[in-house]
């Protein structure tokens, strides 16, 4: 299996083996865990990925979409975790930043588009689809992904989770909290950290002092493994062993993916402010789609006129979609006050009245 100890942009794991099995040139190292159908499919994925934050950037811009923090730069990491588990079986908990993996596990294009186009009723996950809400509270997904795989444990039900989250949320109480019971009940989860090297605007060497994320999980009783995060081949192969660690009741495993996001943290940021161009274009050159590209075509399984079919085909899925999602009723403004208390405070009990007060002011 190929190995290299060879440092990135990112920290400085000097502890852990960083594992790779495609070079950036699209060199493959050792032996190969997926199927050139399979990276073909990832691959589609992976651009539809890149082409949905494009398509989703425009739409906020122009009003038609809310908040969206795009993956731009982690499509190996997402795509090659997703990948590793089994949508019929596992579960996926996200934090915000995996639309692929959502996809892939089962939700629809355009219930995804409703989510972020308020449309709540058909934002729903359906029943069947083994994917928690995504999750705008850092590391709050964490306690929740434990407790869901304690529970599957408790049931004697075989399927494991998949958390995500980011280097950022591995600095809140919930990480250790969730490590700590994760190692104690020896649940069946992954827990997947994609290290993009920032925190909105705090770089990796500001959040940690250690020598990597992944090599915490020892002190909680675990495995943690370091891979190559712009590695489609390397992801994947590390997220299937620790799934299958966790099938055979071997508890958790922390994979951490050192990856970069080359867009902005999310439609409210400007990266420029604390970041150097130069930065990004140095990681530009680790982009994670051209390197599957070049692999494919090492492979004689991809070329331009295959490029621009599969590039078209995502442009209609896209606006098909959207299509859809735009005609989903919207929700009456008063539902914001739904669904979060059983029993709201009196502060959000006083909003509601105000926002009545309003309408029925504005329709005198
Ligand atoms: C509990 C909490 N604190 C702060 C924030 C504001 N916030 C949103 S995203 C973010 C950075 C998270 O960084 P990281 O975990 O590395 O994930 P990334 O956004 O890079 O994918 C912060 C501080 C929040 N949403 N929730």
């Amino acid at each position: 299996m190929g190995r290299t100890v060879e440092l990135g942009a990112t920290h400085e794991a000097n502890d852990l083996v960083r594992l790779r099995l495609l070079d950036v040139d699209g060199t493959p190292l050792g032996t190969q865990p997926m199927s050139d159908r399979l990276v073909l499919d990832a691959l589609r994925l992976m651009k539809l990925s890149r082409a949905l934050d494009t398509f989703a950037t425009k739409l906020q811009r122009m009003g038609q979409m809310g908040l969206y923090g795009p993956l731009h730069g982690q499509e190996a990491s997402v795509v090659g975790s997703a990948f590793a588990v089994d949508p019929k079986r596992d579960w996926l908990v996200p934090a915000y930043r995996e639309q692929p993996a959502w996809l892939h596990h089962g939700l629809s294009l355009e219930r995804l588009f409703a989510q972020y186009m308020g449309r709540i009723v058909d934002a729903r996950i359906p029943e069947g689809v083994n994917l928690l809400p995504r999750n705008q509270a850092v590391a709050a997904q964490l306690p929740h992904a434990v407790g869901l795989a304690w529970g599957l444990k408790l049931r004697k039900i075989r399927a494991a989770v998949l958390v995500y989250l980011g280097d950022g949320a591995a600095s809140e109480g919930d990480f250790h909290e969730s490590a700590n019971f994760a190692g104690v009940l020896r649940v069946p989860l992954v827990m997947f950290v994609q290290n993009n090297a920032y925190a909105i605007s705090t770089p990796l060497e500001k959040q940690t002092a250690g020598p990597s994320i992944a090599s915490r999980a020892r002190g909680y009783g675990f495995p943690g493994r370091l891979v190559d995060g712009n590695d489609l081949l390397a992801v994947y192969s590390a997220t299937s062993e620790a799934v299958a660690r966790a099938l055979a009741g071997q508890g958790p495993t922390l994979v951490e993916a050192m990856t970069y996001r080359m867009g902005f943290h999310n439609t409210t940021d400007n990266p420029k402010a604390y970041r150097d161009d130069a930065e990004v274009a140095e990681a530009a050159r680790r982009d994670p789609i051209i390197r599957v590209e070049r692999y494919l075509t090492r492979a004689g399984a991809w070329d331009d006129a295959r490029a621009r079919e599969m590039e078209l085909s995502i442009q209609q899925e896209l606006e098909n979609a959207y299509a859809t999602a735009s005609r989903f009723e919207l929700p009456d403004p008063s539902e914001i006050f739904e669904h979060v208390y059983a029993d709201p405070p009196e502060r959000v009990r006083k909003q509601k009245e105000e926002l009545e007060a309003l309408r029925r002011k504005s329709s005198d």
